[in-house]
């Protein structure tokens, strides 16, 4: 089976970027970027400050060192953070917080993502010869392993609140944070104005080849910009890759919404399917999880089973499986996998 007649359910992080992209990648107009002689990037990254509704945004190779700048930019080696217990910067990103920046972390137990405004508070130790100092708290919307949920603005304040109440700033990874906006009919500016950094990425559902925004405060940013360029994320004519992200921020949010609804149709699909456990966040976006200890099997068979039918998917842990839509997964492809998901279960 070749890759096109595959369904690939593995993460919307294998879009294509589209022809407009590709076009603009063409004609990008370049130049020195760690210079400031780029004037696509410039463009671009004027355009996600505007966006996202920050004073200042840059760009960085991927979600990973975006998140990893921030967290920097932040603190200092032997300060501590506060994730939530599955957040992605926490649990999949090679323990960068500790291994990169020298941080320790604390973990505070969510509900799909959200953390109690008291556990937060609770999870914040006092001055003290015996404690990292805590700095930072570190947020996720939409949350991956919470079942992609989309938080609302009212929960984000909520928990900065919690945070700032004790000194600490807040930290944002908003990798899907157009997909909350769209889900939530708001503005993304809802979830940024509480928060003193965010990381949001261009080259999943926006379908751009490459890159990641870091945005906040002017002397935020500053700090990010030398950070960025520690870890040798500042590039030379990386307008190529700015003008497909152009492209992102100004054409691919709104089809998102698609995204979400091919994602309903798969869940409401599976969850015809005998003894497979469709969960469910409160606010579901791109992303359908389900639970396969019933049918038997654990997420690993289930994976394999799929993929010989031409389905590819992810586990998240043993019995976890992960499908997420995006611009290539049609309705008709959601039939395709709902009906070998059938096949595997033995319907
Ligand atoms: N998520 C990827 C990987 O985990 C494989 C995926 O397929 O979902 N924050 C969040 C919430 C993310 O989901 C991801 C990537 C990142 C950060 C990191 O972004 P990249 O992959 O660009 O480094």
């Amino acid at each position: 089976m070749t890759m096109e007649q595959l369904i690939d359910l593995r993460s919307d992080t294998v879009t294509l970027p589209t022809e407009a992209m590709r076009d603009a990648m063409h004609a990008a107009e370049v130049g020195d970027a760690m210079r400031g002689d780029d004037p696509t990037m410039n463009r671009l990254e004027l355009l996600a400050a505007e966006k996202i509704r920050k004073e200042a945004a840059i760009f960085v190779p991927s979600g990973t060192m975006g998140n990893l700048v921030c967290l920097m930019a932040h603190t200092r080696p032997g300060d501590e953070v506060i994730f939530e217990a599955d957040a992605h910067a926490y649990y999949y990103e090679l323990g960068g917080f500790a291994a990169v920046a020298g941080l320790a972390a604390r973990l505070v137990r969510g509900s799909y993502g959200v953390m109690a405004p008291e556990d937060i508070e609770a999870a914040i130790r006092p001055a003290s010869p015996y404690f990292p100092p805590p700095r930072l708290l570190c947020l996720e919307n939409t949350h991956n392993r919470g079942f992609g949920n989309a938080i609302r603005p009212e929960e984000i304040e909520a928990m900065a609140a919690a945070a700032r109440r004790h000194g600490l700033a807040v930290h944002l990874d908003g990798a899907r944070i157009f997909n909350a906006a769209i889900a939530l009919g708001v503005d993304v500016g809802e979830f940024a104005r509480h928060v003193d950094s965010v990381q949001f990425c261009l080259s999943k559902g926006l379908s751009a080849p490459v890159g990641s925004i870091v945005a906040g405060s002017h002397a935020f940013i500053e700090r990010a910009r030398l950070v960025r360029k520690l870890l040798g994320g500042d590039m030379r004519q990386s307008g190529v890759l700015a003008a497909a992200g152009i492209v992102a921020l100004n054409d691919m949010i709104e089809r998102l919404a698609e995204d979400h609804r091919t994602a309903a149709w798969l869940a409401q699909g599976l969850q015809a399917v005998p003894r497979l456990k469709v969960q469910l966040p409160p606010l579901p976006t791109n992303m359908v999880f389900s639970d396969t200890t019933q049918l038997g099997m654990d997420a690993a068979e289930f994976l394999n089973r799929m993929r010989g039918l031409g389905v590819l998917c992810t586990s998240q842990g043993p019995d976890r499986v992960r499908m997420v839509t995006h611009r290539h997964i049609s309705a008709a492809d959601v039939d395709r996998a709902v009906a070998a998901a059938k096949q595997v279960a033995g319907v």
